[in-house]
Order: structure tokens, then sequence, then C-alpha cells
């Protein structure tokens, strides 16, 4: 994986040795389906019922995490996005299609938010990541223009003491050189080694150009109820 996330002639960041063109195909299907919202949760008694496999999306405010939302279902304002950072302020559960539950996060980490705000946002997004059991992957999302922060790192060991399995996706890397993202992948792939819950493979993608989400379409298609495939 080094080797392949040093090369600048990478097409489209990190080489992911794991996924192969079916796994693209089984990806590019499975988010065609329709997504739909389910609902938008605010407290955690109000959860939907873990019935569907989930894959979450969490980060930083701003960090593009409604963005990709939209841009791995093909769509524009499934997940609202906005330039104001802390716009998501609930959860959010979108359904492909009744076989992956899709889970929007509210950011982390944005210093003007009201304390008290800061306080329920954590509360929230805690208890879901500590009380869900049919939670299997959860994307965190760093800006691949500002690197991981101390609150990512806070969220990390959040993570690896409740044993979820995370795996870094970097966003935004249309603004980056290819160089900036193959020295950011290094970097953050050395530090993920002590991270025993964390997948040591980074994603680097792109809401505004495309790059990566076949891939991490792949990667989540893995996920899905697989007898109510294909
Ligand atoms: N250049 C670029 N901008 C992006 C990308 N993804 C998101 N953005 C921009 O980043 C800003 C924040 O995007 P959101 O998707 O709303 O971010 P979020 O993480 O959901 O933010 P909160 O809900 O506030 O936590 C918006 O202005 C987006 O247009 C990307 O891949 N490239
Ligand atoms: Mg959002």
């Amino acid at each position: 994986m080094m080797a392949a996330a040093m090369d600048p002639a990478a097409p489209s960041g990190p080489a992911a040795p794991d996924i192969d063109a079916a796994d693209i195909e089984a990806g590019r299907l499975l988010f065609a389906r329709r997504c739909d919202f389910v609902t938008g949760v605010v407290s955690p008694g109000n959860l939907p019922e873990p019935r569907l496999p989930e894959v979450a999306f969490a980060g930083r405010s701003n960090v593009g995490k409604s963005s990709l939302v939209n841009a791995l279902t093909g769509r524009t304002t499934l997940a609202r996005t906005s330039n104001t950072p802390g716009r998501t302020r609930e959860i959010n559960f979108f359904s492909l299609d009744g076989v992956l539950m899709l889970v929007d996060l509210p950011g982390y980490g944005y210093a003007r938010a009201a304390k008290t705000d800061r306080r329920k946002w954590n509360r929230l997004a805690e208890a879901y990541v500590k009380g869900r059991p049919n939670l299997r992957r959860l994307c965190l999302l760093v800006d691949s223009r500002h690197g991981a922060k101390p609150s990512d790192e806070a969220t990390m060991a959040l993570l690896d003491e409740a044993a979820v399995s995370y795996q870094i996706v970097l966003t935004k890397v249309d603004k980056i050189s290819v160089q900036a993202r193959a020295d950011l992948t290094e970097t953050l792939a050395a530090h993920l080694a002590k991270h025993p819950a964390a997948h040591p493979e980074i994603l680097a993608t792109s809401a505004r150009n495309g790059d990566g989400i076949p891939e991490l379409r792949a990667v989540l298609a893995r996920m899905a109820v697989p007898n109510k495939l294909g």
C-alpha cells in the first residue's frame, strides 16, 4: 500500500489493492439504486431500530460529510450541505434501497458553536457510535488540506475504545496536489498503525470531481445486506 500511495502517477490517490473491477461494479450498481431520507434524530432515545447494516460518516464540521453522501448516491440535495460549519445538527439516516443505511453524523470541533450545543452534539454522536450493533464501518473524514486535528485524534481514541471499525477518508482532494495527497496518506497511514480499530487503507475522495467515489462505493457495498443485492 505504501508504495502505491507514494506513486505520483496513481490515478485516484492511493491505490486500493483489495478493490477490483467487480467490486467497483458492485458499488456502482448498489449506489445507483434508490436512496431515501428516513429520519433525522436529535436525541439518542430516538434512533431507528437497528434493522439494516449501517455505514456512518463522521468528521469535523465542514469536512464534507453531507457532500460525500450526496456524491456517493449521485444526488445534489439528498443531504443538506452548507458553507456554514455546523449545518448538520442531527443524525440523518438514509436508506439505500433497504439494503444499507447511510448515516450522516453532525460535525465536531466547531469552535464557534455554543458550549451547550457542542456538548449535546458530542453526547448524541458518542451515544450513537457506542451503542450501535449494526454499525459496520465508520468513515472518519479528514479534510486533505488540513490533515488530522486533535479533535480527530479524540474521535479515533473513542472509536478504538468502542471497538468501532473505522476508515480514514480524505475529502476535497481536488484542492491539493498529487504529491501533497501522497505525503498526507503516508503520514496518516503510519499514524493509524497505533489505532487498533482503524482500517489500514486510506481512501482519497473529492465530492467535487468524483475522485475516489467509485472506490468508496465498492468498499461500502461490502457492508450491505448480501442476499438482497444483485
Ligand atoms: N472543493 C471541494 N469542496 C467540497 C468538497 N466536499 C464538500 N465541499 C465543500 O465544503 C463545504 C462543507 O460541505 P458539507 O458537505 O456541508 O460539510 P459537512 O461535513 O456536512 O458539514 P457539517 O454538516 O456542518 O458538519 C461546502 O461548501 C461544500 O461545497 C469537495 O470534495 N471539494
Ligand atoms: Mg453536514
